[in-house]
């Protein structure tokens, strides 16, 4: 194989090279990709799909003055390696490394920072309008995937777009897959656009749509036989596209680089908005993530020979989840599934399999999918929706204003909730126990392992209201989940170990870290209570109470934002019970955490066990005999 990606550092490098050069190339990165997602983990079957796709789009327009804006930003790897980034991907979603999304604080190629889905068309239609209102005159690129144009935004922005008629391009990258297989009407839609012939155009039509490019649009036409070939699969109405005011092209095929480069020249000097309409295949080039696309979607470290991933031995939170809900569908024939098209990443594939009339996967639309979730309890059934906490944030005002306010007793699976590491800071489910806590009629739960959250799960479909339980990313305590469930009784919390000099008061994943925290002060001769808080709405005011008149030192501990979060709920309580004690909250401060492994990033924030006793010993050093605190310090907690 040649060696042409060592040569290339800029977009720019790749100006002067032939068609066969850059298939050549695109080779080359692919097999790079391979590799280095192979020891990095990663979003690897996306970015597979789209080097032909980046490789013309930076050969065609001239970034960074031409902007170019990804949906998501998974599949940004490729662009990452043309502007600059390649000998840094080793460093790939490693803390302190590269982000594994676009972030312009990362090149000046990178234009906006994404993560979350269906945002791409609404931010480049926005560089587009303050591009015109400056009189500057350069493209606008958005690339979005047929999964993200399930998401509503999407069509709030091409409405939008369709009636400013700027000029905007929009790349639609359709690999039929969301991470599990795209769903939806409009996924069909798409479908009839790439296979049904009697959606193919007539000459007189597509000499129509080129004589619209201004001053050479009529050669463009005249010329047009040249590439007669080419237009017959490129030209196709996408009326539902024209309709909302875009000049739709395609379907492309985005693995064909001569017939990109063609087509994306020509829409280049064409004007308004215009949508192409891409083929390629998620995973192309590597077998393993060709045939396993939703694997292959966002993977850990893997053996590029075989395929296989690395394997873990501990239960993750989400398996748990599996397990209990296809039990709890077993015995309850109200019980339904919703997903946000996170199937596998939520763990409903079990469900979905054994229940497939009870399973609805909606597409990448959280707002809906809770509202949905609200008619069906409205009418009878006992629906549980299964998001991401981070991509909860989306469905704010429908847990308010359709869950909530009529009381109905929805689940919420709240995944990935806290820290979740190298996806970083569009990801990190932080801010749920702020958004949620405050929602009347709401119960919001938090396990501090395995098995109370079975219980907790058991507890919520019990309740005739609706309950929230957030749980973390990865692997769990390694707690046997019993047969046996229990009903936690609501709003109480549980006394883990008893002490004198201070109370630990933690939640979910922190009543581990409080745990340690706890035997680290332990061996200091410090004895603090460790409480598991298990509810943070409703809080146990009585528990609190009781420990405010017991210590004068109270620790809170969180994976949560500080601001509005568990922490708060502590200060709350006490000065609605007119009681006073020291307190020290440990969670995150009013920042967004990097990307990193969570341990490493818990560290950084000063989270890590050692930490966080150092610091209840610095704030309360009195609690210590003065010889014994200079030794701590110095020791760093070592008994
Ligand atoms: C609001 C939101 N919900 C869910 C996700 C998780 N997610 C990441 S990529 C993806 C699928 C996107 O599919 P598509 O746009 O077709 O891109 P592809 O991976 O197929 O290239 C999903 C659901 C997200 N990033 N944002």
């Amino acid at each position: 194989m040649k060696n042409l990606l060592t040569s290339i550092k800029t977009p720019q490098d790749i100006k002067h090279l032939s068609v066969q050069q850059l298939n050549d190339l695109a080779a080359e990165i692919r097999s790079f990709l391979i590799n280095s997602v192979s020891e990095s983990g990663g979003h690897l079957a996306a970015n597979l799909g789209v080097v032909e796709l980046s490789l013309a789009l930076h050969y065609v327009f001239n970034s960074p003055v031409d902007k170019i804006v990804w949906d998501v930003g998974h599949q940004s790897y490729v662009h990452k390696i043309l502007t600059g980034r390649k000998d840094q991907m080793q460093t790939l979603r490693q803390f302190g490394g590269i982000s594994g999304f676009p972030k312009f604080e990362e090149s000046e190629h990178d234009v906006f920072n994404t993560g979350h889905s269906s945002t791409s068309i609404s931010a480049a239609l926005g560089l587009a309008l303050a591009r015109d209102l400056a009189k500057d005159d350069y493209a606008v690129v958005a690339v979005t995937g047929d999964g993200a144009l399930t998401g509503g935004m999407c069509y709030e922005a091409l409405n939008h777009a369709g009636n400013e008629g700027c000029d905007l391009l929009v790349i639609l990258n359709d690999n039929e897959m969301s991470i599990s297989r795209n769903v939806g009407a409009m996924s069909s839609y798409l479908n009839r656009l790439r296979t049904d012939p009697s959606y193919f155009r007539t000459k007189d039509e597509i000499e129509m749509v080129l004589t619209r490019i201004p001053g050479i649009g009529p050669n463009i036409a005249r010329a047009a036989g040249r590439f007669k070939d080419i237009l017959k699969f490129i030209m196709v109405p996408g009326k539902l596209f024209e309709e909302l005011g875009f000049t739709y092209i395609g379907p492309v095929d985005g693995h064909d680089m001569q017939e990109l480069l063609t087509v994306l020249s020509n829409a280049r000097s064409m004007k308004g908005p215009i949508l192409i309409h891409t083929i390629t295949q998620k995973g192309y080039g590597y077998e393993p993530a060709y045939r396993n696309p939703d694997v292959f979607h966002g993977v850990g470290p893997f053996d590029v020979e075989t395929g296989q991933l690395v394997n873990k031995k501990i239960k993750t939170y989400t398996e748990v989840f599996s397990d209990f809900i296809v039990k709890k569908a077993a015995e309850d024939s109200r019980v339904v599934a919703i997903t946000a098209a996170m199937a596998s990443g939520t763990g409903l594939k079990d469900f979905a399999q054994r229940y497939p009339e009870r399973f609805f996967d909606v597409g990448i639309c959280e707002a809906h999918a809770v509202t949905l979730a609200a008619g069906m309890a409205r009418n009878g059934l006992r629906p549980v929706v299964c998001i991401y906490s981070t991509f909860l944030q989306r469905a704010y005002d429908q847990i308010i204003h359709d869950v909530a306010l009529q009381n109905l007793p929805v689940v919420f699976a709240v995944d990935r909730a806290g820290l979740v590491g190298e996806d970083g800071p569009t990801h990190h489910g932080v801010f749920d126990l702020a958004y949620l806590r405050h929602i009347p009629n709401l119960t919001v739960m938090a396990p501090a392992n395995e098995n109370e959250f079975t219980d907790m799960l058991h507890t919520a479909f019990a309740m005739e209201s609706p309950v929230a339980i957030r749980y973390p990313r990865g692997a769990g305590q390694g707690v046997a989940v019993k047969a046996e469930r229990e009903f936690i009784p609501v709003g109480k919390a549980v006394t883990l170990r008893k002490g004198k000099d201070l109370a630990i008061l933690a939640i979910g994943r922190a009543v581990v870290l409080g745990l340690e925290v706890q035997g680290i002060l332990q061996k200091q001769g410090i004895a603090a209570e460790l409480v598991n808080m298990r509810y943070v709405k409703p809080l146990d005011q009585e528990k609190v109470f009781d420990l405010a008149t017991r210590f004068s030192r109270m620790v809170t501990i969180e994976d949560n934002n500080l601001a509005g979060g568990f922490g708060s709920a502590v200060l709350e309580s006490l000065i609605d019970q007119h009681q006073s004690a020291d307190v020290l909250r440990f969670g995150i401060k009013d920042e967004f955490v990097e990307h990193g492994r969570v341990d490493q990033l818990f560290e950084y924030l000063d989270l890590d066990p050692e930490s966080m006793a150092e610091k209840i010993v610095q704030q309360w050093p009195e609690i210590l005999g003065k010889k014994k605190w200079e030794l701590f310090r110095f020791g760093k907690a070592q008994g």
